[in-house]
């Protein structure tokens, strides 16, 4: 099943495009970590936030060429944090995306200040190139919203369960709660960012996060069970990780087909979670169906 309509693989030539605007120079005395920079977000990955901040920004009315600089943010983040987990000091991982991860390529030196460097330059280009196009006030809310997801009680909350319980049993709850943190809380963010720029109400940016949610719980639950049934080359990085490392998933605490179940009810929460929406939604439908069944 196609995971995105033409409308979506539009966004993402939209968001390729942007992101290449918002690279920094690679010919100056720092060139090193600004080619890392561009190496990490250019040209990989489902672009999954993105397309969906642009989405509901569209379908709460916005322009989407308004919402593309968030839409970039938002990638810049995650690749950041793509980074940052492959490091040596975390899951040192030498492939992602089917290439030598930043840091296999660059150094590990490199690599953390690429990191570093991206998670700056996105909140400089929402506040910069985004704030041209929407109000002082929604850049800023839409740039609060971003760092929530991302900082302590978000992406990096998430991680820090999950290194703290390598080769630990651990229970359901803490396994929600470090991956509603870890994978949810962006997906969310990047949904409600997308409200936020259209300025909808707090009944719509409420709907646009809860359904971010449980996609993003859904996406996860269908990540552990393709560390198990996938092939490297389908994944672009390498699969029995989460066994190597010792990681509980939904997969080890439940097993495959509760985890599937899990995942099925998941998926069936976020289409409910968009019963605001009449046909106008049936692309986001679409690709909340499509996620449950990738292959990568
Ligand atoms: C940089 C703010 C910041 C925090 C860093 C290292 C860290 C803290 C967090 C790790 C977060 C992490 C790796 C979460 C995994 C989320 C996930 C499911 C990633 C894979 O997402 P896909 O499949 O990847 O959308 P692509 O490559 O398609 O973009």
């Amino acid at each position: 099943m196609q995971l995105y309509s033409p409308r979506m693989a539009q966004y993402i030539t939209m968001v390729d495009e942007e992101l290449h605007r918002a690279m920094p120079a690679t010919t100056g005395r720092q060139q090193t970590t600004a080619k890392a920079m561009a190496y990490a977000v250019e040209d990989g990955g489902k672009r999954l936030r993105p397309v969906l901040l642009l989405e509901w920004a569209r379908l709460c009315g916005a322009d989407v060429q308004t919402a593309l600089p968030f839409a970039a943010a938002v990638e810049m983040i995650h690749a950041s944090s793509l980074v940052h987990d492959d490091l040596p000091c975390m899951d040192n991982s030498l492939i992602r995306r089917g290439k030598p991860s930043t840091f296999a390529a660059y150094g590990e030196d490199m690599g953390l200040l690429a990191g570093d460097a991206l998670i700056l330059l996105a909140f400089e280009w929402m506040l910069t190139a985004g704030a041209q196009g929407v109000s002082a006030q929604t850049a800023v809310e839409a740039a609060a919203a971003l760092a929530q997801a991302a900082g302590i009680e978000g992406m990096v909350g998430g991680q820090t369960i999950d290194l703290e319980s390598e080769g630990r049993m651990i229970d359901l709850e803490t396994l929600q709660d470090l991956q509603n943190g870890k994978t949810a809380a962006m997906i969310a963010a990047a949904c409600k960012m997308g409200a936020i720029v259209a300025d909808a109400d707090l009944q719509t940016r409420n709907a646009a996060h809860r359904f971010g949610t449980e996609l993003g719980l859904c996406f996860q639950i269908v990540d552990d069970l393709l560390d198990v049934t996938s092939t490297s080359e389908a994944l672009g990085k390498p699969v029995g990780a989460d066994e190597e490392n010792q990681k509980a998933t939904y997969v080890t605490l439940l097993g495959l087909e509760s985890a599937e179940a899990l995942a099925k009810e998941r998926t069936e929460a976020a289409l409910r979670s968009l019963g605001l929406f009449g046909e106008d939604a049936d692309d986001l439908r679409q690709l909340t169906t499509a996620l449950l069944t990738r292959t990568h």
